[in-house]
């Protein structure tokens, strides 16, 4: 039966900004480095009618130095477009091929901050500069997959044509989110603009969380990121769009998080990387920062950081919990605490998405599924005394397919630095939970996070999150 009525009154704060908000993206890619930059593209093509793609630009790395590859770009937009009117029957919004074809630009075809100066604009950093200057209240979010030097030419220009107060207006709706440094031209960006909002684990691969993609967690079941899956879930027997998913070489989608999060999934809210998501978890460090890998496989080396960035964060997770439902964590369970494990929690649920997006590619609606739509019954928001009661419920969730839904609340710990979770209320499998708010000394926020899973296949889950403050 559920819960009717709040257990004791509390107070509804302001609302979260909607989550359903689409976050405008321009993505930077060394396409062609790595085949992993075009099974990112099609992933990312997947969901184009949730986030605004306002660019796709070619660029180097430190991994392909002397060439871009736009053309590639198009090839996957060719793809694509045979796609697209399939797509179109289970969600609105996907833009056609043309759109996305008008998007593609070119960087400099030579390496790092070598070519970023007077004269050395593309047709790449005037997009971007474009995008900067257009009358758009939105955050503008540049996602890089390889190098950064095409940003740090518009960054450049900026700097040099316009007046500062227009300069510093500009430079804050970026949003940045890089993979590691794949050129010189990350770390002369977040000292020359030490305001930019920069979410990167700094330096080369061997510690960016974004690896928790593709590494192996350890004594888990890795199975969604196999080659035998990707094979029978993905490349073969689902449409031309799946098969030119290419194979894994160096890793599976090793720049995907730094879109992942912008997915409006009810569970990320990008201007809050300490929040958490599908691309993984961040805190914002002040200097001094140490290198994650200053001499790692990328090669590119690394002042220490000295301004505050966003990176890695540690987290903490079971996977059996993660991967069954109805089960509470036991003694017996073994908890994963690892910079990666703030994207492993979710792995699962990121696979079995996409795997549904590339049915939507073939199937009519009525033969594929679609991830449920997660409903709180109270405001997202609330404050409580210590002590008092209060009541979670997502009971009023629906799925477009009719399928039956399991819930799973659980309070997100790592958010606000909790010594031990906050687990007096949660059962496993229930869509209403009541909690007992523990005993504060001074005003204190948690995050619970409800998990709704279909009884599709494959399994679909959508997210809300509800703020607590609980005060002395
Ligand atoms: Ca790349
Ligand atoms: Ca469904």
């Amino acid at each position: 039966m559920p819960f009717a009525v709040a257990a004791a009154p509390v107070a509804a704060q302001a609302p979260l900004p909607a989550p359903t908000e689409r976050q405008r993206l321009i993505v930077l890619s060394d396409i062609e480095a790595d085949p992993d930059d075009t099974q990112s593209f099609v992933r990312l093509f997947l969901y184009s009618n949730e986030i605004d793609l306002e660019g796709l630009v070619a660029t180097t790395s430190i991994h392909m130095k002397t060439a871009i590859h736009p053309d590639s770009i198009r090839r996957i937009i060719a793809a694509y477009a045979k796609v697209q009117p399939n797509l179109s029957k289970h969600e609105a919004g996907y833009p056609t091929p043309d759109r996305l074809r008008a998007l593609v630009r070119e960087g400099q075809p030579g390496y790092g901050m070598a070519l970023v100066g007077a004269g050395k604009d593309t047709t790449g950093s005037r997009l971007i500069v474009e995008a900067m200057e257009r009358n758009d209240p939105r955050p503008l979010w540049i996602s890089v997959w390889g190098g950064a030097n095409t940003l740090a030419q518009a960054l450049y220009t900026i700097r040099e044509t316009r007046s500062p107060d227009v300069a510093r207006r500009l430079i804050a709706k970026l949003r940045i989110y890089t993979i590691s440094d794949q050129d010189d031209a990350g770390a002369w960006l977040r000292k020359t603009f030490p305001d930019l909002f920069y979410v990167v684990s700094p330096g080369g691969y061997g510690a960016g969380t974004w690896t928790g993609i593709h590494t192996l967690i350890d004594g888990a079941d890795n199975h969604t990121i196999s080659n035998a899956w990707l094979r029978d879930n993905i490349q073969q027997g689902h449409g031309p769009f799946g098969a030119i998913y290419p194979d894994v070489s160096y890793g599976m989608e090793g720049d995907t998080p730094a879109f992942l999060s912008l997915i409006p999934n009810g569970l990320s809210n990008p201007d809050h990387p300490d929040w958490g998501g599908w691309g993984g978890r961040y805190e914002l460090y002040t200097p001094p920062v140490a290198t994650t890998d200053p001499s790692g496989f990328s090669g590119v080396t690394i002042a220490p950081e000295t301004r505050p960035i966003w990176t890695n964060a540690i987290d903490s997770f079971t996977p059996q919990v993660a991967r069954e439902f109805g089960r509470a964590t036991t003694p017996g369970d073994r908890q994963i605490k690892d910079f990666r494990a703030g994207l492993w929690r979710w792995r699962d649920d990121i696979q079995n998405d996409f795997a549904a997006r590339i049915e939507w590619t073939v199937r009519p609606f009525s033969q594929a599924n679609h991830p449920p739509e997660v409903r709180l019954a109270g405001p997202d928001r609330l404050t409580v005394k210590s002590g008092q009661r209060f009541v979670l419920s997502a009971a009023d969730s629906t799925d477009p397919d009719g399928d039956s839904l399991s819930f799973q609340w659980f309070h997100y710990q790592e958010i606000g630095h909790w010594q031990t979770p906050i687990l007096n209320g949660i059962a496993a499998n229930i869509h209403t939970v009541d909690f007992t708010a523990p005993t504060v000394t001074e005003p204190r926020e948690a995050h619970f996070i409800v998990r709704v899973t279909d009884k599709g296949t494959p399994p679909l889950s959508r997210y809300k999150r509800v703020i607590v403050t609980i005060t002395p």
